[in-house]
């Protein structure tokens, strides 16, 4: 059996993840939250992956990627400059068998899809794909960039790792929810 397949992302109520290659929002403890779910892992000699686009890798500010503690994967047709230690791949099928590969597969615990819209899509019409970590972002953005239609496969469900009830920022409320599919 392979990696689960978990995505991860903050929409607000237009559904809007990015504008013009980065995020619509500044909101340092939700991103703080994205840091500790795709880096936690429960087996301590085990590391999580997160795989990303293009754009995605290139939004990340230089200082932050690779992404700390975790397997960088970015995916591309074509080659683009990455780290010694990132993973270039040109599908997401790809990077799922790189992921599963001797010896590198026995080290992976999860696999953190962290877009963008395409790479969402794509992953949440795959199998493994078994949650999908959606913070609810609580006002409305100008977005040119787009979370995909969350089928009724995905059951919303109560994860113990996930704080509950409305949160806020610099005045704006958001709300993390965890959707479920049986795999
Ligand atoms: N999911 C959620 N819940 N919130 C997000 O902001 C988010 N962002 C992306 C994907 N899923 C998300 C993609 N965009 C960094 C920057 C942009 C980004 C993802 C990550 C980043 O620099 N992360 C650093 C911490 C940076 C900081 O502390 O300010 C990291 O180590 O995770």
């Amino acid at each position: 059996m392979g990696p689960r397949l978990n995505l991860i992302a903050a929409a607000c109520e237009n559904m809007g993840i990015g504008i013009k290659g980065r995020l619509p929002w500044k909101l340092k403890s939700e991103m703080a939250y994205f840091t500790k779910m795709t880096s936690q892992t429960k087996d301590p000699n085990k590391k999580n992956a997160v795989i990303m686009g293009r754009k995605t890798w290139q939004s990340i500010p230089l200082k932050y990627r690779p992404l700390a503690d975790r397997v960088n994967v970015v995916l591309s047709s074509n080659k683009i400059e990455v780290d010694d230690d990132v993973l270039l791949c040109s599908s997401l099928e790809m990077a799922m068998a790189q992921l599963q590969q001797p010896p590198l597969g026995e080290t992976i615990e999860t696999v953190w899809v962290i877009g963008g819209s395409s790479v969402y899509k794509e992953s949440l019409n795959m199998p493994e794909c078994h949650r999908i970590y959606l913070t609810n972002v609580k006002a409305l953005y100008e977005c040119d960039t787009f979370f995909p239609e969350i089928l009724p496969a995905f059951k919303l469900l109560q994860d113990p790792d996930v704080p509950q009830g409305e949160q806020e920022e610099n005045g704006v409320k958001y709300e993390y929810k965890v959707y479920e599919k049986d795999l």
